[in-house]
């Protein structure tokens, strides 16, 4: 795939589009090398090749442009042929003028911060082999980078080596986990979300004053295992409506609710009321469990998706603030999909979509909204308007553990 394309003696055009067609080639199996193309006369016993191309023209100046040449071998070349062509094709369809409307907040929150932080950290002040119990948060870029710089990343304490170094996720720990760690004498950097740690606050906290704490979560989540860690026998979960009903609380008059940070306001709006219609007694938190962040990412999203044709939400599949964006949006009537990064958008989504609304869940790094916009910019002009419905001021500090030495 050519990144640029250079006639002798002219400046070049860039192929911003070219990260987008690669991945689509790679994920039909055709190996993609990225490089500079050069037009003109082929040197002496170059290899020869077939190409494609797709330029198309705003205001005089060519604004789309990808290329793609194809080795000619008597193996494998024709059918690798076909699939550019067909991949080209697909794209060449795709582009002409945008507009993105981008949802602020959007991306990291300062959970995610101090977490992502309290592990850099840690791997420049820690003797020996920094540990991380679980994804620290949920996104794969994240982890992939720490763990190129050295951090090793285990799903349970079972793996970590008597007395080494571990680093507890955003998403929190049970004490069963505390205590576990405090047996194999690790010395444990906790970056658990303080707006997580609330939470367990309040799950002892309602539990000690004789409470059924209904636990409003996804089962399965690290958050919500470390959550109802803290008093299990006296906590119960439900993820729905439909679960209310079938609720087994030993007193109805002592029953109060706590929620996972990261779900849906409008959905847990709904379950909360359910609650309250089968125990009018019920209790709650003095502030929402739902976080400030997952709140404002979602509010931004109500601000743009009903004057999008399509939203992608960047974040991986196992982030569930970020998935409840998506769901959010269909909700909303926009269709929506999630986006580990560009190389995951399909050309049969943008062909359409005139007006794309772009957010990021909040473990979704900043790079991957700017990677997104510069590649829909290969694809035709692109208008950009940002809708901000918040200003993010809160800042945690890092764990003091980890930044000792
Ligand atoms: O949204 P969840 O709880 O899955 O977490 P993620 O790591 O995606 O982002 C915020 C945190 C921690
Ligand atoms: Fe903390 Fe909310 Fe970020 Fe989770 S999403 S890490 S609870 S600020």
């Amino acid at each position: 795939m050519a990144t640029a394309i250079h006639r002798s003696g002219d400046a070049g055009v860039v192929c911003g589009a070219e990260p987008l067609l690669s991945a689509t080639l790679r994920r039909a199996g055709i190996p993609v090398h990225r490089a500079v193309l050069r037009v003109g006369d082929p040197p002496a016993g170059a290899v020869p090749v077939r190409g494609w191309s797709a330029t198309a023209s705003h205001g005089g100046e060519p604004s789309v442009v990808f290329a793609a040449a194809v080795r000619c071998t008597r193996s494998g070349g024709s059918r690798a042929g076909e699939v550019v062509r067909s991949v080209v094709t697909r794209w060449a369809a795709t582009t002409g003028p945008r507009e993105v409307l981008l949802a602020e907040p959007r991306s990291f929150c300062a959970g995610v911060e101090r977490a992502i932080e309290a592990v850099r950290r840690s791997l420049s002040t820690v003797d020996g082999p920094v540990f991380v119990r679980k994804q620290v948060v949920h996104n794969s870029h994240v982890v992939h980078e720490l763990e190129a710089l050295g951090a090793v990343f285990v799903e349970e304490l079972d793996d970590v080596p008597e007395g080494a170094t571990v680093v507890f996720s955003a998403h929190g720990v049970s004490p069963a986990v505390r205590a576990q760690a405090a047996e194999q004498h690790l010395d444990v950097i906790d970056a658990t979300c303080p707006l997580v740690s609330k939470v367990h606050a309040e799950a002892l906290r309602f539990t000690g004053r004789g409470d059924t704490v209904v636990f409003i979560g996804h089962a399965g989540h690290e958050e919500t295992e470390g959550t109802m860690g803290h008093a299990p026998e006296r906590m119960r979960l439900v993820g729905s409506v439909d679960d209310v009903a079938n609720l087994d609380v030993p007193d109805p008059e002592r029953v109060s609710y706590l929620s996972q940070t990261t779900l849906a306001v409008d959905e847990t709006r709904d379950i909360v009321a359910a609650l309250r219609h089968r125990f009018p007694a019920l209790r709650g938190p003095k502030s929402d469990d739902i976080c400030y962040a997952t709140t404002n990412r979602q509010h931004a999203l109500h601000a743009i998706a009903a004057e999008a044709d399509l939203v992608l939400v960047l974040g991986s599949p196992n982030s569930s603030n970020s998935v409840r964006l998506v769901e959010l949006s269909r909700r909303l009537g926009t269709p929506a999909h999630l986006i580990d990064d560009l190389g995951d958008i399909r050309p049969e989504w943008v062909a359409d979509a005139r007006r794309v609304g772009l957010t990021a869940g909040a473990s979704a790094p900043p790079q991957l909204v700017t990677d997104v916009l510069s590649a829909l910019r290969g694809l035709g002009p692109l208008q950009t308007t940002t809708h901000r419905v918040a200003t993010e001021t809160v800042t945690f500090a890092v764990p003091q553990k980890a930044q000792r030495r």
